[in-house]
């Protein structure tokens, strides 16, 4: 028996330690690898200043592309409303500004597959504290998508925070406490009514019992003999006064607050970032991953149609990076749990020249592939990734294109 209850005990805090552990990472390795893959391709995510104190301004910028190998079966936001957001741990900071391309992104919106867009918000610090802040872009009937995430951190004390801003009529208000006093106002009336109320039924305890028995006394159906009439006319006037307090109520909303809009739920439209022309055209021959060297191999072949020999640089997908030490030097984390293999890929026959067409093999590989749980690929029904690619050219201008298809996985 005790060593019943002492295993049991043991289990149970291990569950709580699992669990613990897993809502820490912010559930960014729960979803599905291919689902990581082929989604959404984040980068050059920048948060700027890191730490801030109460009622100071963060810049969080970078850009996406929906990817053209997005699954069938999950709804995108070409064909569906997508919203861009901010993913932290509840509302520690309000937003000031959204935009992508420069247009503002109050509102929902579409974008295409396979097109690239700039995304700049703006947020003003409201509660102090340390936090993973991510970019998420939430697509109508898919749900929430994240990109890579950054730790930031806000000092200070909320009580000074301040959100004011002038209404259209010219009123400046302060979102932070406007409405407050009523909105406890009426909950307090409502309480107090329906206090009361119970008050009345409950005044001579105790009331279930007896009634239950006067009840099977008179039978169900004279079991309406026990409403007094006094009974009814309390019913009545509780009745009429609170059809009467929320007239009142309307009327003096009506009467305080004259020029009033609805919430606007209309979308906006957003045109893609012009296109990089076709310097750099892909064929993607064959893809293979290697379970126990956790190897991701891909076979390409590249055309240069630039006038500038380019080499390929980063390999990233699931918001991973695949750094190639070669092209790109020694790229340095951004924090502790910034996703990047700083030698994570390895390119043969790294140089294509202006004019060639060359076949190129990559190996992005890592302990990141199994830590992040994308080895679960090749359990995927379709076993199909997508990744971005990033070429360079002699001058240091950088190129993006998708690559993605049907993936082998070979397990010696
Ligand atoms: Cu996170």
């Amino acid at each position: 028996m005790m060593y019943k209850k002492i295993i049991g005990i043991l289990l149970l805090s291990l569950t709580f330690f699992t669990f613990g552990e897993m809502a820490f990472a912010h559930g960014e390795r729960a979803q599905q690898a291919g689902l990581r893959m082929r989604t959404l391709n984040w980068w050059d995510i920048e948060v700027t200043p890191k730490k801030v104190t109460v009622n100071e301004v963060i810049t969080i910028k970078g850009k996406f592309s929906p990817s053209v190998w997005w699954p069938k079966h999950m709804a995108n936001p070409s064909e569906r409303l997508a919203y861009l957001n901010i993913g932290v741990p509840g509302p520690v900071f309000v937003r000031i500004d959204s935009r992508v391309n420069g247009v503002p992104m109050i509102r929902s919106t579409h974008f295409e597959l396979g097109k690239t867009y700039d995304f700049e918000i703006k947020l003003k610090a409201r509660t102090p504290g340390r936090y993973h802040m991510h970019p998420v872009l939430s697509v109508h009937d898919t749900g929430p998508i994240i990109g890579s995430g950054q730790w930031v951190e806000i000092t200070g004390d909320q009580k000074n925070f301040e959100n004011k801003v002038t209404t259209l009529t010219g009123e400046v208000i302060d979102l932070e406490t406007q409405g407050m006093k009523e909105i406890a106002t009426w909950h307090l009336f409502w309480v107090a009514v329906g206090l009361a109320w119970m008050f009345y039924w409950f005044r001579k305890l105790p009331v279930l019992m007896p009634r239950f028995k006067e009840v099977e006394r008179l039978g169900p159906l004279h079991a309406n003999d026990m409403i007094s009439m006094k009974d009814m006319v309390v019913g009545v006037v509780f009745f009429g006064g609170i059809l009467i307090a929320i007239a009142a109520s309307y009327v003096w909303t009506q009467n305080q607050y004259p020029v009033t809009t609805p919430l606007q739920t209309g979308e906006v439209e957003v045109a893609p970032l012009p296109g990089q022309g076709d310097v750099v055209q892909i064929k993607m021959l064959d893809a293979r991953y290697r379970l126990p060297g956790r190897s991701f191999k891909v076979d390409l072949e590249v055309t240069n149609n630039g006038d500038s020999p380019i080499r390929l640089g980063e390999f990233l997908t699931a918001n991973i990076r695949f750094v190639n030490r070669d092209v790109m030097g020694d790229v340095q984390p951004i924090d502790e749990q910034d996703l990047i293999a700083k030698e994570g890929l390895v390119v043969d026959d790294n140089l294509i020249q202006p004019g060639e067409m060359r076949k190129i093999t990559l190996r992005a590989e890592d302990a990141l592939w199994e830590t992040m749980r994308l080895t679960s690929l090749v359990y995927d029904p379709d076993s199909r990734f997508a990744a971005m690619l990033f070429f360079f050219d002699g001058e240091g201008k950088r190129y993006h294109i998708e690559v993605g298809g049907q993936m082998m996985p070979t397990f010696s």
